[in-house]
């Protein structure tokens, strides 16, 4: 069936910190787009090892442009998103996105986070929580190729600070992911999906090929990723200047830190 946009997405995505338009890639643009990241997979593991899990951005790589051009002129995803947010978000910079991809040998996990607080070092944490309800920044997108169920999150958490039950499932402050060290592949899978589960409220974010998820990052989220799901999910933003300035301004008050 093709895409429809419907309003409930714009409810979703501020009642949720997410929504789904499910179907939105034709499939001829996915045998396209699924050529290109075949190749991106290679180069990411020449690059960065078996395990590596993104190709980022884009246009740094020797890669067939073109397919990726046709995903940030799809006229469908520009509506949508523009729908949702505003017609000055936009989707589909290639020197910004990338393609997140299955890992060549085990499976991991990464740890629970909030992008920006918890994966930035040295970021100032008050501007990001000042900043947290604002719709022109942290707008992220995980458009998948492939049946992809690797992404987890904490529905309704893009737009509070953590809970108190939260706060005491992570004591020492930086946040540990699954211990997987010594365990076979099956045992390393288990504690990967242990460890998702044990977040209060967690549910998974579960995408069909040709599905664009646009979401918040400021939302508890986290990757779970095994060899024998096959992935390649572009990994985009709906990006705005007001979010490329807030981005310049985070780096540097890093520096002077
Ligand atoms: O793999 C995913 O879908 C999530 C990845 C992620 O959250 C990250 O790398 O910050
Ligand atoms: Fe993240």
């Amino acid at each position: 069936m093709a895409y429809q946009f419907s309003y409930s997405s714009l409810e979703e995505y501020h009642t949720l910190g997410y929504t789904v338009f499910r179907q939105i890639l034709p499939p001829s643009l996915i045998t396209d787009l699924r050529k290109v990241t075949d190749k991106a997979r290679e180069i990411a593991r020449e690059r960065s090892g078996d395990q590596a899990q993104r190709l980022q951005p884009v246009s740094a790589y020797d890669l067939d442009q073109g397919p990726f051009q046709d995903y940030a002129d799809l006229p469908e995803l520009v509506d949508a998103i523009a729908r949702v947010l505003s017609p000055r978000h936009r989707h589909g910079s290639r020197d910004l996105f990338g393609v997140l991809l299955d890992p060549g040998e085990l499976p991991w996990c990464t740890a629970w986070h909030r992008d920006w607080r918890d994966n930035m070092s040295g970021l100032d944490i008050a501007m990001w929580e000042r900043s947290i309800g604002d719709a022109n920044l942290f707008n992220q997108v995980n458009c998948a190729l492939y049946e992809d169920n690797c992404t987890w999150v904490v529905p309704g958490s893009h737009m509070r600070l953590d809970t108190a039950e939260e706060k005491a499932s992570f004591p020492q402050g930086a946040i540990p992911g699954p211990k997987l060290d010594g365990l076979t592949y099956e045992e390393r899978e288990r504690a990967g999906l242990d460890y998702c589960r044990s977040m209060p409220g967690a549910a998974r974010l579960c995408l069909d090929a040709g599905d664009f998820a646009l979401y918040r990052n400021t939302l508890w989220h986290l990757g779970n990723y095994a060899p024998h799901l096959k992935r390649a999910t572009l990994h985009d933003s709906a990006d705005t200047p007001e979010f490329a300035e807030w981005r310049r301004q985070a780096q540097e008050t890093r520096k002077s830190a």
